[in-house]
């Protein structure tokens, strides 16, 4: 048989073989017989040596037509079992879209979720707006506009993920702070929670993927007692008693003076365990005024505007309201710490 009526004859067989595929893997490995590695046609491709140029030419053309033709053989055939198997699944397995789920069948909110939802509504009840950012930032954003200049030492303590194109993961929610000083005409109260990364090694306490939720306040004379009326708000309307807390200085170059507020460990009362590193205390929310250079830096004068910021760490607050003692929990998927009632 000459090679070109060879062609014709793995066509003609390969419609017969192809359409008799009654299930999708069928149809895979008919395929294979024919174009795959092993494949009739491909073997015949394989022993045109003694052809002549012009010959190699117009049978290579003919062996291109004849896969393209089982190529659309075979799509035929998946395009009508797809019809098919789908026609008999409505059929055969109706539900009723109208029974109401059992309770367990329902979901429900994510802890950290929930207490973002309840903080925004206490901050929304005392005027604040939300702001919002994108994940993914400009180092100008995440660090320059904050005064971490050039090689900042500071910039050390907040190691990121940067991507191939010189941006990174965010470290924290104040470039949002950023982005709204620039947006935004004082006076303003705004919120702004968000997911943040850092490189990190995780522990009880630490994750590399966490929320945040940063507040800002910039108008006429605020002042440090107006940051620390907000922060005592906020802890009161969360735990809904009185907390214990302790302020102390804290560095961080976009504010001035900054501090770091730390609450009393409600995992383990105060005693020490491994999510305050036995130290009875967590960090929750550094703060300070905003140092008049990021102001400067946005187009807001110093000299007429003040303002406090804050950047409330999410995950540690819910840990502290639930008395979590590890925050690997949140992102573990594990239903049985999902289901309990928060
Ligand atoms: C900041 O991220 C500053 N942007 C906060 C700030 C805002 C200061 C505005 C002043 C003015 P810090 O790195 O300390 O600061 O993180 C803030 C909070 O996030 C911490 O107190 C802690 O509660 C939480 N946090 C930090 N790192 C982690 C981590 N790896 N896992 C879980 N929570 C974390």
């Amino acid at each position: 048989m000459n090679a070109g009526n060879e062609i014709e004859s793995i066509l003609e067989e390969a419609q017969k073989v192809i359409n008799g595929s009654k299930t999708e893997t069928d149809l895979d490995n008919n395929k294979n017989i024919f174009i795959g590695k092993k494949g009739k046609l491909t073997a015949v491709l394989k022993n045109i040596g003694s052809l002549s140029i012009e010959e190699k030419k117009i049978f290579g053309q003919r062996a291109n037509q004849a896969a393209e033709k089982i190529e659309e053989y075979v799509h035929k055939v998946r395009t009508s079992l797809k019809e098919e198997y789908y026609s008999v699944t409505l059929q055969t397995e109706k539900f009723d879209t109208t029974r109401p789920l059992k309770p367990e069948e329902t979901g429900s909110l994510h802890p950290i979720t929930k207490i973002q939802y309840e903080i925004e509504d206490i901050f929304t009840s005392m005027g604040f707006s939300i702001m919002d950012g994108p994940e993914v930032e400009t180092d100008y954003n995440n660090f320059e506009a904050l005064n971490f200049t050039g090689d900042h030492p500071a910039r050390d303590m907040q190691d990121t993920f940067y991507t191939s194109d010189g941006n990174l993961l965010r470290t924290h929610t104040s470039a949002i702070q950023v982005r709204t000083l620039r947006e935004l005409k004082p006076p303003f109260k705004i919120i702004a929670p968000g997911r943040v990364f850092r490189y990190e090694e995780v522990d009880a306490s630490h994750e590399n993927t966490f929320y945040q939720i940063e507040g800002m306040v910039v108008g006429k004379d605020i002042s440090v007692s107006n940051l620390i009326y907000t922060m005592n708000v906020l802890l009161k309307e969360i735990f809904q008693k009185e907390v214990k807390v302790r302020l102390r200085p804290g560095y961080f170059p976009f504010v001035e003076p900054g501090f770091e507020l730390d609450i009393s460990c409600m995992v383990c009362d105060g005693s020490g365990c491994s999510v305050c590193k036995h130290s009875g205390w967590v960090e929750l929310l550094p703060c300070g005024l905003i140092h008049p250079n990021v102001l400067k830096l946005a187009g807001i004068d110093p000299a007429e505007w003040t303002g406090f910021a804050f950047g409330l760490g999410l995950d540690r607050l819910v840990m502290m309201r639930y008395a979590i003692n590890d925050i690997r929990f949140f992102h573990s998927g594990n239903l049985r710490f999902l289901k309990q009632s928060f």
